[in-house]
Parts: C-alpha cells; sequence; structure tokens
C-alpha cells in the first residue's frame, strides 16, 4: 500500500482527487491542508478512516511538512492560493502560499528523496487570440499576466530547478479550467449555478467572449494518477480535454439546463488584464502515458454538476452571501 500526501486536498481539485484515489487504488491518503476560506473538511466526509487522515497545517511551515515528509512514498502538490480576482485584490498569500509554500515542499522533498508531483496550470503560457488555430503545448514560452499565474509559473519554475540543480524526483502537470463537484462559489461555472438557484442573475464579465478550456476534475485526477505511476522525472504533461468554451455560450448553458431564459443574465465590469482564451494540447501525455478523458461531453458533465449543486446547498450556502459582497463591491 503506496502512502501518498496530498497538499490542498480540502480544495476543490485536491478533494476530487483524495476521492478518486480512494476509489481507484489501495493507497493511503494524508491530506494536508491549512483550511483557508477555500479549504472545506465537508468535501471529504465519508472516507475510510483505515486509508485516510487529515492533518491541519501550512505547506511553508517546514515543521509540520518534514514532519510528513519522513512518513510518505510520495507528494500530490495541489495546495494554492487559486483565484485570480483574489490575486487582482491582495496579492500577497499568492506569494506566500505559491512561492514560498512550493520552495519549503521542495526542500522537503530533497531532504527525505521522496516523489513529487507539482499541479500547475495553463495560464502560465498567458493567453492565445481567439482565431489563433495554435493550442498550448509543453514547449510554448511562459507569459503568466496575473499575480495568481505569475506565482504558479514562478513555482514551477522552482520544481524544475530542483530537478535539474539538486536531483528531486519531480513531475509537473498544467492542466485547464476544471469544473465538477466541490468548487467554490466564488468561480465562474458554480458561482453562476447557484446564483440561478437563488434566483440571482448570472454576471458576465465584459462581453463574455472569453474563452476556457473545460475538463471535468475526475479526468484532471486520473491523469494526475497516471502522471505519477508511469510519468518521466524532470518532464512537464499538459492536462486538457478538448473543451473549449465561451464564457457567454456557459453562461447560457447553465440557464437553458436551469430552466430559465438563456439571455437572463447581466454582464458586469470586466476583469482587470482578463485573459482571452486558453487552450490545451494534450497530446503527449495521451500518447506517452496512454490517457484519455472519461468525461468527453461537457454539456452532461455541466447538467451533472447542476445538479450535485442543486442537491447540495448546505455545502456551499456558507460561502455564498460574503463571495457575493466581494463582487458586489467591485461591481462584479
Ligand atoms: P482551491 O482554492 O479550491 O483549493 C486550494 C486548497 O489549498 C484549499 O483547501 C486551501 O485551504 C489549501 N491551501 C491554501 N493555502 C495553503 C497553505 N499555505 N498550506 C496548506 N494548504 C493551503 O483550488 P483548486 O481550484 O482546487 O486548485 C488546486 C490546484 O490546482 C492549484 O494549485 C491550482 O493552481 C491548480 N489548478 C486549478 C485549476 C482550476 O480550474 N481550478 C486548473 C488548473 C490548475
Ligand atoms: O462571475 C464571473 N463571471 C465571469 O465572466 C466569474 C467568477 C468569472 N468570469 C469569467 C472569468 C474567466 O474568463 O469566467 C472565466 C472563468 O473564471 P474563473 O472561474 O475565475 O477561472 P479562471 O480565471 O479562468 O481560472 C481558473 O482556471 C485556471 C482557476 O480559478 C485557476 O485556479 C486555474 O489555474
Amino acid at each position: 500500500m503506496r502512502k501518498l500526501l496530498v497538499t490542498g486536498g480540502a480544495g476543490f481539485i485536491g478533494s476530487n482527487f483524495v476521492h478518486h484515489v480512494i476509489d481507484h487504488t489501495d493507497d493511503h491518503v494524508t491530506v494536508l491542508d491549512k483550511l483557508t476560506y477555500a479549504g472545506n473538511l465537508a468535501s471529504l466526509e465519508g472516507l475510510p478512516t483505515d486509508r485516510f487522515r487529515f492533518v491541519q497545517g501550512d505547506i511553508a511551515d517546514p515543521r509540520v511538512v518534514d514532519e510528513l515528509f519522513a512518513d510518505v512514498d510520495a507528494v500530490v502538490h495541489y495546495a494554492a492560493e487559486s483565484h485570480n480576482d483574489n490575486s487582482l485584490h491582495d496579492p500577497r498569500p499568492f506569494l506566500d502560499t505559491n512561492i514560498i509554500g512550493t520552495y519549503t515542499l521542495l526542500e522537503a522533498a530533497r531532504r527525505h528523496g521522496r516523489r513529487l508531483h507539482h499541479i500547475s496550470t495553463d495560464e502560465v503560457y498567458g493567453d492565445l487570440e481567439l482565431d489563433d488555430p495554435a493550442r498550448f503545448t509543453e514547449t510554448t514560452p511562459y507569459n503568466p499576466s496575473s499575480p495568481y499565474s505569475s506565482t504558479k509559473a514562478g513555482s514551477d519554475l522552482l520544481v524544475r530547478a530542483w530537478v535539474r540543480s539538486f536531483g528531486v524526483q519531480a513531475t509537473i502537470s498544467n492542466c485547464s479550467n476544471n469544473y465538477g463537484p466541490y468548487q467554490h462559489v466564488e468561480k465562474f461555472i458554480p458561482r453562476q449555478i447557484t446564483n440561478v438557484a437563488r434566483g440571482t442573475r448570472p454576471k458576465l464579465y465584459g462581453a463574455g467572449e472569453n474563452v476556457r478550456d473545460w475538463i471535468h476534475a475526475d479526468d484532471h485526477s486520473s491523469a494526475v494518477l497516471t502522471i505519477l505511476d508511469r510519468g518521466a522525472i524532470g518532464e512537464t504533461y499538459l492536462i486538457g480535454a478538448d473543451g473549449e468554451k465561451s464564457n457567454k455560450d456557459v453562461v447560457e448553458l447553465i440557464l437553458t439546463l436551469m430552466g430559465r431564459p438563456a439571455d437572463a443574465y447581466d454582464h458586469v465590469t470586466d476583469r482587470a488584464g482578463h485573459d482571452l482564451r486558453y487552450a490545451i494540447d494534450s497530446t503527449k501525455l495521451r500518447t506517452e502515458l496512454g490517457w484519455a478523458p472519461r468525461y468527453p461531453d461537457f454539456e452532461a458533465g455541466l447538467a451533472a454538476t447542476i445538479e450535485w449543486y442543486l442537491s447540495h446547498e448546505p455545502w456551499w450556502a456558507p460561502a455564498k452571501d460574503a463571495t457575493e459582497a466581494f463582487y458586489a463591491a467591485k461591481g462584479q
């Protein structure tokens, strides 16, 4: 039985990964999570106590990190400050967690000789024009736009340097936009679903022409497990499921699936520096490691996600009012 340490496992994608590992492997999972506003223990309810334990702590705290690294076989690093809008409001926690936190984990991986998989984002590559036939690949130059994406880019470069300079056994994945259960209501899709559920109109930034490349969180998890098992040390793999959609199309689909008129939404103040389009070419992961997504139908995945939010109001309601107050103060 392999022993995994999952940082940020009480967040959106980390908790989906923990459920995926428990369902599809014999591994034991320890979650290290600070429980910031984005962490939610309710996302980890019902896991078998003989295969799962939770530790509250900061990835930038070398004492707790060192103790946990001593007792595991491999580490999957999800913990981050993850929301672009928050990074425009207050960048400091992004530096502390994404840069210093990742540095702290790399030093522990080096001391203990542990395998580390670092989770990152396609946003490190900047953005593409709407009519550009290009997609991001593993060789696209880094060109991040926001405080969030620049700290993720910095953390990726630290991982690469620790592999090359110190022989740390690490891999990196850069994934496109995730959707699915357990995503915080600050993010685009859950915000609009829960707005409609509460009788509030969805809020589209600017004209809504920006394109995101959507992947179900469970497909992200299966890709990460594949890289952990079969990825080559020092390599980067892009994860994506060919799910490009404009924000306007997504809002209209949410409204239609929820039985409302497709135009019953508001245009609000655009995000500063708003990236136009992301698009992932995941050929390397598919051909070299044999991975394929299991949820290629975005509309079906979105319908299931809407059902999940409608039946889990106690999970999201406590965060909804504060999130909307934050946006309202910015005219969003
Ligand atoms: P999230 O904000 O939902 O969860 C982040 C988790 O990390 C929370 O549980 C939080 O409590 C924890 N955390 C924050 N700071 C910490 C610290 N200092 N120490 C320990 N724990 C801490 O984020 P998410 O959307 O699940 O993203 C997870 C990872 O995936 C991030 O690294 C993010 O960059 C990456 N990613 C996200 C997406 C996406 O679409 N959401 C896409 C690609 C990559
Ligand atoms: O109310 C909204 N209205 C709106 O039009 C919100 C919250 C967002 N948007 C737009 C902005 C983006 O173009 O929707 C798109 C998606 O926004 P977010 O959910 O904030 O995601 P994004 O900024 O694309 O970043 C996400 O994907 C990449 C994650 O939050 C990152 O952690 C990940 O790295």
